[in-house]
């Protein structure tokens, strides 16, 4: 009884007195210790949970409902480009063009073609331009490049502008801004008054069913390090198995369950990856995904999307998997969609994104860290792009159009790939990185990567309520 006071408060488990009262003087044995320590931390043990002590305590069974899954958007089966020069071209046009929309529909911009942009006038002019570069000039001012369809124009931020000069530093190639500011006669540069991000819009959560969405990521299945009894327990509290009341209802009425990416650890994706692999064979590892997968409740929903170690093409978008690994993930409960992918849940808009721009943002953007994804995170709707920069850690396929333009703002957006937990709101849009289900490996030890795993972020879909679980 002692020793598992002791284990309970290791594990941030509460006895409720009465389980107590129940267990004082009994013999405990490992089934009931075993179901215990699988409870989420922070749980409260109450009687009703160790009753029967080693007999199936005996669930109610789930609620059948039924649910709408809709998937708005999703680019598999959409990639017309072939990989040529000229496709890069329109990708970046198209990016153009749609983000300008975005910033004079929001932000009451009426921008002048770049090669309209006289040189001899000292009135206010606005530009919307995809920036080409950003560097620091031997004046300590910042000199950005701005380019649309008519040319390029230097803009120079003066570097007595303090708040401006922040807004420089974070800037990212390839992002499209609204810019402010005065050509000063015959000099053929722009000085920078204001910048403005094409940004979201506050909103309210807009779901219509008082279910729950879970979502996961990084499960890395296939890796020494994958967490699969911590999994296990997750799903084990989705079938009402285990939690106290409050809980058995949350997951009776949790309907959702999204997967963001890096199903499987896959195979090649790292140097001496291969010694920390169960199995070298990718398809085995799919094989033991839906496996796991089968331990979901058949009424929740499962949707997969892929990340960089899944079976897909790197180049983002990436398509949904499909061939032998969707034959495998083929139960009638889940749906396989592309990275990025929206869907609407009874109503609410989750826009699903693995997150490997996040690199991006934590390398470039001073004040953004892997600690803190949500911040990182808030950086790609500010920019209402995905992956705002190329040529860094996101390989992008040239397609005729972006499909990572966030075109609407959905109620949350869904992201893994760093690692690392984090849940929030930004203007009303629920961000949540769902972290991963893999413990540290040597490779993440080496490179300095802390990881969270374990954690199982939930979602009221009317309410917008969030709730954190943790099995690990
Ligand atoms: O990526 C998990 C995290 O590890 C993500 O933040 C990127 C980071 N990562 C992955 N590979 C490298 C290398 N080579 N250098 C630095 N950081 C890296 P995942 O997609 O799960 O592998
Ligand atoms: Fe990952
Ligand atoms: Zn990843």
């Amino acid at each position: 009884m002692k020793e598992l006071l002791e284990k309970c408060a290791e594990r941030r488990l509460l006895l409720h007195p009465e389980t107590v009262n129940l267990l004082e003087g009994r013999e405990i044995d490992d089934s009931l210790v075993s179901r215990v320590f699988s409870l989420p931390e922070g749980t409260v043990v109450t009687p009703d949970l160790v009753k029967g002590n080693g007999e199936d305590a005996g669930e109610p069974p789930r609620p059948k409902r039924t649910r709408t899954l809709e998937v708005l958007s999703d680019s598999t089966g959409e990639s017309v480009g072939e990989g040529q020069l000229e496709d890069f071209r329109s990708l970046f046009y198209d990016r153009l063009e749609r983000l300008r929309g975005i910033l004079e529909n929001r932000q009451g911009i009426n921008p002048r073609r770049i090669d309209t942009v006289p040189d001899d006038l000292d009135r206010g002019i606005k530009v919307v331009g995809m920036v080409r570069s950003v560097s620091r000039t031997g004046n300590g001012n910042f000199l950005i490049r701005l380019e649309d369809e008519g040319g390029e124009l230097p803009a120079i931020v003066p570097s007595r502008d303090e708040s401006l000069m922040g807004l420089a530093e974070g800037m990212l190639e390839d992002e499209v801004v609204g810019v402010t500011g005065k050509v000063r006669r015959g000099s053929d540069l722009l000085i920078v008054e204001d910048i403005v991000r094409p940004g979201v819009p506050m909103r309210e959560t807009g779901g219509d069913s008082d279910v729950y969405a879970a979502f996961l990521s990084d499960l890395h299945v296939g890796s020494e390090s994958f967490l699969r009894e911590e999994l296990e327990a997750f799903f084990s509290w989705l079938r009402g198995e285990i939690g106290d009341e409050r809980q058995r209802e949350i997951a009776s009425r949790t309907g959702y369950l999204l997967a963001a990416g890096d199903i499987v650890e896959g195979i090649g994706v790292y140097p001496g990856q291969e010694r920390t692999l169960t199995t070298r064979d990718l398809l085995e590892q799919y094989e033991e995904a839906a496996r796991i997968l089968e331990g979901v409740p058949d009424d929740i929903e499962v949707v997969l999307s892929p990340g960089n170690h899944d079976a897909v093409r790197q180049a983002e978008p990436q398509p949904a998997l499909r061939d032998e690994y969707a034959e495998v993930l083929d139960m009638k409960n889940v749906t396989l969609v592309s990275n990025p992918a929206l869907l609407d849940l009874d109503g609410f808009r989750v826009l699903i994104y693995h997150g490997r721009s996040l690199d991006d943002i934590v390398a470039k953007v001073p004040e953004a860290s892997y600690r803190d994804p949500v911040g990182a995170m808030e950086g790609l709707l500010q920019r209402r792009h995905l992956a705002p920069t190329y040529g860094g850690n996101t390989p992008l396929s040239p397609e005729k159009e972006d499909h990572l333009v966030i075109d609407q703002v959905p109620d949350a957006l869904h992201s893994g790939h760093v690692h690392t937990f984090g849940m929030g709101s930004y203007r009303g849009v629920t961000v949540v990185n769902s972290g991963t289900w893999q413990s540290q490996t040597d490779f993440q030890k080496r490179m300095g990567i802390d990881p969270d795993p374990g954690r199982a972020p939930l979602i009221n879909l009317s309410t917008g309520e969030r709730k954190i679980l943790r099995f690990a």
